[in-house]
């Protein structure tokens, strides 16, 4: 039966009322100008929601995490353990012993080379990389594998920046043992398709790291249905605090690897000659967590579930496809990466004629806050043959008159340079 008083469409993305969330977006800047954040993908503003929960828990139940020691450590520790509930949900993982609350991607990134890779690797043995990633997933497995002599292979980029599938099954070899791939570029914005990536790796008896740093926060990741086998996001770009990030791994690989940092929180048992350690996540969470970081984590994640994930994977979409068509039409413009059809809600370029760090100083007089550089992703800008680009990358609150804004500002920073 239908229910003829429930509303028949989703209610419309407000994105007026989502910016009055956040404080910043109507701060004005030292130098007068109106705010237009776009550097999203370096982190995302926080909305009251989060700043609210951070407050909450720093004012009324700062302790450390020990259950069953006194009031104030059971409220802080059922919060972060409540938290730790809402990724789960929010990744679609079994359990929560395989969410383990780390200090961000990078840490992540690094505990699985050192706790796996260490433990697993031998000499001969293969990581499957490619050009597109970000040094964060890209030294840690550098790293390792001059450490156990194991050998790094690369899946070819197509000339409009995509993982050449077509080359992955010669790549794959009996010998791989895992695939890093990052589920969506920082810089060139392609969107990649892990399900097939996992799918292939795992025929081949290798298992797949998601670097999801810039993925989660803006897509449905469901780490069962990809079945991915490690997952790794930073909470500040998910409008949440820094200093949290998340790594989750399936149960069976997790319990198979030795602890990466070892002192408090991760034993059982302490003998002066050896260790037992902890049960699952705590083997991985040595030394006090970055609790209210963790609490506040839980709160970006209920942020973006009120609004809908989905809705604003659609309403990011559009301002991407906005910024793509309107960016294209700035002489000596050029975007690097696919067409809007493969990639997420980032947009870097170049722009001849004027350094990128030179753009990023000109739009940031307009007001507008974009990333120039390398994007920490050197070996991509060795292959764009490109020392740096300038990228714009949109969140939930972003407008299409702040494209406009961007587009505007670029159109100056020509005219500053006398190219138009
Ligand atoms: N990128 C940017 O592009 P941390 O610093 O640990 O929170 O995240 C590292 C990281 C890992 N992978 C990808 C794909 C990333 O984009 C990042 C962070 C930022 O502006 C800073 S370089």
């Amino acid at each position: 039966m239908f229910n003829m008083t429930a509303p028949l469409t989703a209610p419309a993305y407000d994105v007026t009322a989502i910016r009055q969330d956040f404080p910043i977006l109507s701060k004005p800047l030292p130098n007068g100008a109106r705010l237009v954040y776009l550097d999203n993908g370096a982190t995302a503003q926080k909305p009251r929601q989060v700043i609210a929960k951070v407050v909450e828990c720093l004012e009324n139940y700062t302790s450390n995490v020990h259950r069953g020691i006194h009031a104030l450590g059971d409220r802080v520790t059922t919060e972060m353990e409540a938290a730790r509930e809402t990724v789960r949900t929010f990744l679609g993982a079994a359990e929560t012993e395989e969410i383990v609350f780390t200090s961000g991607t990078t840490m992540s990134i690094n505990l699985v080379a050192h706790a796996w890779g260490r433990k697993f690797l031998q000499a001969g043995d293969e990581i499957v990389l490619n050009e597109m990633e970000h040094h964060a997933n890209f030294v840690p497995w550098q790293q390792v594998a001059l450490e156990r002599g194991a050998i790094l292979k690369f899946i070819p980029l197509t000339a409009d920046g995509r993982l050449d599938l077509t080359a992955l099954d010669d790549v794959l070899s009996d010998r791989t043992k895992l695939v890093a791939v990052t589920g969506l570029s920082n810089v060139l914005g392609t969107v990649n398709p892990i399900q097939e990536i996992t799918a292939k790796a795992h025929a081949r008896g290798a298992l797949v790291l998601v670097d999801g740093a810039q993925s989660v926060p803006h897509m449905a990741t469901d780490v069962r249905a990809l079945d991915i086998d490690f997952l790794a996001f930073s909470g500040h770009k998910i409008y949440g605090p820094t200093g949290i990030g998340i790594l989750y791994g399936k149960r069976r690989v997790l319990e198979s690897m030795n602890p990466f940092l070892c002192g408090g929180n991760m034993i059982r048992r302490v003998r002066k000659e050896s260790s037992e350690f902890a049960d699952l996540p705590s083997r991985f969470e040595a030394g006090t967590l970055p609790i209210t970081e963790a609490i506040g984590l839980g709160a970006a994640i209920d942020y973006v579930q009120s609004l809908g994930l989905d809705a604003i994977a659609a309403h990011e979409d559009a301002l991407m496809r906005q910024a793509y068509s309107q960016l294209a039409q700035i002489p000596g413009l050029r975007i690097v990466g696919p067409g809007p059809d493969a990639r997420g809600a980032i947009v870097s370029f170049t722009v001849e004629g004027v350094h990128p760090h030179d753009m990023a100083e000109l739009l940031d007089r307009k007001g507008v806050a974009v990333r120039a550089g390398h994007h920490c992703t050197m070996p991509l800008h060795d292959w764009l043959k490109v020392p740096a680009t300038t990228r714009a990358s949109f969140a939930a609150y972003n407008t299409p008159a702040e494209v406009d804004a961007l587009c505007e500002a670029i159109r100056y920073a020509r005219k500053v340079f006398r190219l138009s």
